[in-house]
């Protein structure tokens, strides 16, 4: 493992090139230094990362502590209560897993009763859009579909899908589609989540004080918990998004901070959940706030999206989407911003002070997220528009009462979005075969190496954008297909590496594929919780068959290069346990060397599961997935149509010659 760098850089030395490699981004950094407003890069710049807490090597557990180990000597010394370093770094971790998925459970389940009044005709706002996803997920889990009315399917799959949530005992619904062979692996090993609210629960308990005290042990309820994010709460996030407000199709899609109009009353939606980016969509296309926008100067409303609700937005609408987490605050000092509205998760509290410097209006709308200084103005399902007409209300009056001068970077990428893997399946084997074989052929030919997942957040301490591009710049070179969810996603797309043209900077074989099916080689999935689409790939690789039984067959690995959040931990950790390589870059909260460290980044793979793996070197990071991917075909036995097809002209003459 390479050594955890922690840059400490004196402001005066900063470069604010090296912050960033997005132009919008750095054009908006240079504005704000000279406005004396201040980012999270300035932030990461001048807070020092603890050397102590980034190896995990501290435990606040208790009061007899705080306790710190040694790091250098990390064997030397254990807690006040004798907690080792294994159990303090593994308590850690399992915290960063419970915190992870209570997110997306919690985010899962509000989804969840959203879909259960709007089936019960309480929410009128909304309606079931796509019947045939709500079928396909009804039957996916045993529940009855021929000959039953749409009502009566969605109610049972309301109360079947609840179980994800509240069962205590037995397995959760959707494990009813994890491949056979995994599924054994976990009942082998006692992981099947039962319920979300039981395993973190469980999980909390057993990482308090003098409970679990053997790292080993502590893993295996962290996979458990991280189990019933992957298949559990972020899966029903999906797949109920899709039924109520589609299942994403590709869109042509444009993208960066030249979507925003200096002629326009220009609003932005940031956050996770879709409930509050679709009645918003709503809004703004409301004739009297349309005209209500005219009257006050500006030629239209704008709509655009951030993160991950941006993410669904532009996968099912084509909305046009501004960045990612690390541009949030600089988009602010457009001044260009007539109000932003935000839901949960990766809100940074630092958007007030920029927000209030630009004279932004800065909205929180969700019970769950309140944030001093901003105002809040509640959003209720029941009657979603009352918040979002207040808003843009709002937000043509600062369009009125401009006072800063605007600065918009004139950055616009265009590229194609929203592949679901139902739209895979329909992609490659057309709307009468639809089916995983193509795929898995041209795997097994080799014309595809293999399929990476790159994902996650962005991250200060790392230059950002830059680990996102240059790793999947060198997968697809060596003909590794790249699939994309969550911030890496905006990165790629931002690049202009989301169009079928980018298939030229693709190795010959998958650049073939590509251009033989007209798609990116970059196929962006949506939000984070859509990561659970890439777990339904994989599946539905496996039944295809020729690739092995079970996920950890799979020639395939997984990345957040740029990680920041303990969701990523959680979605890393039930990738590992699902069976994938995952490697993270920036940093490990781990000590190289541990007997932990060891069990999750060599063990685990000896069990059957998949591993982690850490570096943050993005070419580093591409050989480290490739090396993965080519031992899988080894054991497969298809590394050989790999070598025929790799193989160059000079190599084949030397080959004629001899
Ligand atoms: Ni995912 Fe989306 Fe982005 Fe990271 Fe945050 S917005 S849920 S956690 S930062 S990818
Ligand atoms: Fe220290 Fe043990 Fe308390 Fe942690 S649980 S703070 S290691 S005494």
């Amino acid at each position: 493992m390479e050594e955890k760098k922690i840059v400490i850089r004196k402001e005066k030395e900063i470069n604010l090139k090296d912050l960033t490699s997005c132009e919008a981004t750095l054009q908006m950094l240079k504005r704000a230094k000279k406005d004396g407003v201040e980012t999270q890069f300035d932030r990461a710049v001048n807070m020092r990362a603890c050397p102590i807490g980034a190896d995990s090597a501290c435990c606040k557990h208790c009061a007899m502590g705080p306790c710190r180990l040694n790091s250098k000597d990390p064997y030397g010394k254990v807690g006040v209560c004798g907690a080792t370093i294994d159990t303090i770094m593994s308590r850690n971790f399992a915290r960063m897993v419970a915190a992870g998925t209570a997110c997306h459970n919690d985010h899962g389940m509000a989804m969840l009763e959203v879909f259960r009044d709007v089936v019960n005709g309480e929410i009128k706002d909304y309606k079931i859009a796509d019947t045939g996803k709500l079928e396909t997920v009804a039957a996916s889990i045993g529940i009855e579909t021929e000959g039953r009315s749409t009502h009566d399917i969605a109610i049972d799959l309301y109360h079947e899908l609840k179980k994800t949530y509240t069962q205590v005992e037995g397995e959760i619904p959707f494990a009813k589609r994890v491949p056979e062979k995994t599924l054994e692996t976990w009942r082998k090993h006692g992981i099947v989540p039962r319920g979300a609210m039981r395993e973190i629960m469980e999980l909390m308990n057993r990482s308090h004080m003098g409970v679990d005290q053997d790292y080993k042990n502590i893993t295996k309820q962290c996979s458990r918990t991280a189990l019933v994010d992957g298949w559990g709460g972020s899966m029903v996030a999906t797949e109920i998004g899709d039924i109520l407000f589609g299942t994403p199709s590709p869109v042509s899609i444009e993208i960066n901070m030249g979507v925003l109009k200096e002629d326009q009353v220009n609003i932005i939606v940031h956050g996770h959940e879709p409930n509050l980016f679709e009645s918003m969509i709503s809004s703004v296309n409301e004739p009297s706030l349309i005209q209500a926008a005219r009257e006050a100067g500006a030629k239209d409303i704008n709509l655009v999206g951030m993160c991950c609700s941006g993410l669904e937005m532009f996968s099912r609408h084509g909305t046009p989407h501004a960045g990612n987490f690390s541009s949030t605050e600089p988009i602010l000092v457009t001044g260009a911003v007539d109000a932003m509205a935000v839901d949960i998760q990766c809100i940074q509290q630092g958007l007030v002070k920029v927000a209030e410097c630009y004279g932004t209006p800065l909205f929180t709308t969700n019970p769950r997220c309140h944030i001093e200084g901003a105002t809040h103005i509640e959003f209720h399902e029941r009657d979603p528009k009352t918040c979002t007409d207040e808003i843009v209300i709002k937000a043509i009056s600062r369009f009125k009462n401009r006072k800063i001068p605007i600065e918009i970077p004139q950055y616009v990428s265009r590229g194609v979005q929203g592949f679901s893997h139902e739209y895979i399946n329909y992609m490659l084997g057309g709307t009468f075969r639809g089916s995983y074989t193509p795929l898995n052929d041209n795997i097994i030919n080799g014309r595809i190496r293999g399929v990476a997942g790159v994902v996650g957040c962005t991250n200060p301490r790392v230059k950002q954008d830059w680990v996102h591009v240059e790793l999947v710049k060198e997968l697809i070179k060596n003909d590794v297909l790249v699939i994309q969810t969550g911030c890496s996603q905006i990165a790629l797309a931002k690049a202009g590496l989301t169009t079928p043209e980018a298939a030229h900077l693709a190795g010959p074989g998958l650049r073939e594929v590509c251009e033989t099916v007209g798609m990116p080689p970059i196929l962006g999935l949506g939000a984070c919780v859509d990561n659970t689409r890439i777990l339904i790939a994989c599946s539905e690789m496996v039944r295809t068959g020729g690739l092995g039984e079970s996920i950890a067959d799979l020639p395939v690995a997984g990345a957040a290069p740029e990680w920041m959040s303990e969701k990523a931990i959680a979605i890393g950790q039930y990738f590992v346990a699902s069976g994938v390589f995952t490697v993270f870059g920036v940093t490990f909260p781990i000590i190289e060397g541990t007997k932990f460290h060891k069990h999750l980044f060599e063990e685990l793979e000896e069990l059957g599961f998949g591993k982690w793996g850490f570096t943050p070197d993005p070419y580093e990071m591409a050989q480290l997935m490739i090396a993965h991917i080519d031992k899988k075909r080894r054991a497969l036995g298809i590394d050989r149509a790999q070598d025929r097809v790799l193989i160059d002209m000079a190599d084949r003459q030397k080959l004629d010659a001899a």
